[in-house]
């Protein structure tokens, strides 16, 4: 039985490299919704008929989890999901903050995300529940995801549109970054150019690694070592370019061009 990893596009791709590194025995199945991306200005419902209709596409693999590797759908969907399905659901939020309050010494914390994750103020809320006087300055970025669909993570543009987008931040004098999308750990170069070596940028990818390892080893579901699994992409976009930046980004963890899933 796989892990199921979801997101509008290449962004999970962060989290699926980080339980690469963690649980190297687990297989996983992988769906960038390429061709609806970004998801990070869409409407609420739109984004939870989305990934319910990813998840129902799922179903047919009887995976053993599901992972919602996008802020905007775990802001949006996934209390939906979890309600929708027996296996264990996991967001990429909690796993952002717990890593976030735990890096913090001044308690001054910066959030960016889609317009969406921020408008729904999930990590103010989630923060401030488990530390009340954590000052949070969120700020949204809707050019930053549809940068990285394009494969720019370095070079001219990114630098500018990176510039641009964290202007706001910067008088705020953060001592950690939260990149609360899943594209933004591709474009740690440029932001943290921006921010400077005094900023540390969190991203959830490996916290949330973590926490699928911890509740497989509590569930007795962690895979068995000395197979090497087959993990399997899909995508419902161009899938060359999407095979290019995870070949990018996961080296030789791809190797078949993604299935093309027409979503409905
Ligand atoms: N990667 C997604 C997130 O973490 O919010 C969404 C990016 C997008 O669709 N704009």
């Amino acid at each position: 039985q796989a892990i199921a990893i979801l997101d509008s596009g290449v962004g999970g791709l962060t989290v699926v490299k980080e339980v690469l590194r963690q649980l190297p025995q687990e297989k996983i199945l992988y769906f960038g919704d390429t061709a609806r991306s970004p998801y990070g200005s869409r409407p609420p419902e739109e984004v939870r008929r989305f990934t319910a209709q990813i998840v129902d596409y799922f179903n047919q693999f009887n995976p053993k989890m599901i992972v919602i590797a996008c802020n905007t759908a775990t802001a949006f969907a996934i209390e939906d999901i979890r309600a929708k399905v027996s296996v264990p659901v996991i967001g990429v939020i909690s796993p952002g903050v717990r890593a976030a309050i735990k890096a913090s010494r001044s308690g001054n914390v910066g959030v960016i995300g889609t317009e969406g994750t921020i408008r729904s103020e999930a990590y103010e809320r989630a923060l401030k529940k488990i530390s009340p006087n954590i000052q949070v300055y969120s700020q949204a970025c809707p050019l930053l995801a549809p940068l990285v669909e394009r494969g720019l993570f370095d070079g001219d543009e990114a630098l500018q549109i990176v510039e641009q987008s964290l202007a706001p931040l910067i008088e705020n004098a953060l001592d950690c970054l939260i990149l609360g999308c899943t594209h933004y750990p591709f474009l740690v170069g440029p932001i943290s150019k921006v921010m400077g070596p005094k900023v540390r940028l969190i991203s959830s990818a490996e916290e949330t690694a973590r926490e699928i390892s911890t509740i497989l080893y509590h569930r007795g579901m962690l895979a068995s070592t000395g197979v090497i699994p087959l993990h399997q992409f899909f995508c419902s976009g161009e899938p060359e370019l999407f095979k290019r930046i995870a070949q990018i980004w996961l080296n030789e963890h791809i190797s078949s061009t993604p299935i093309v899933w027409q979503v409905p």
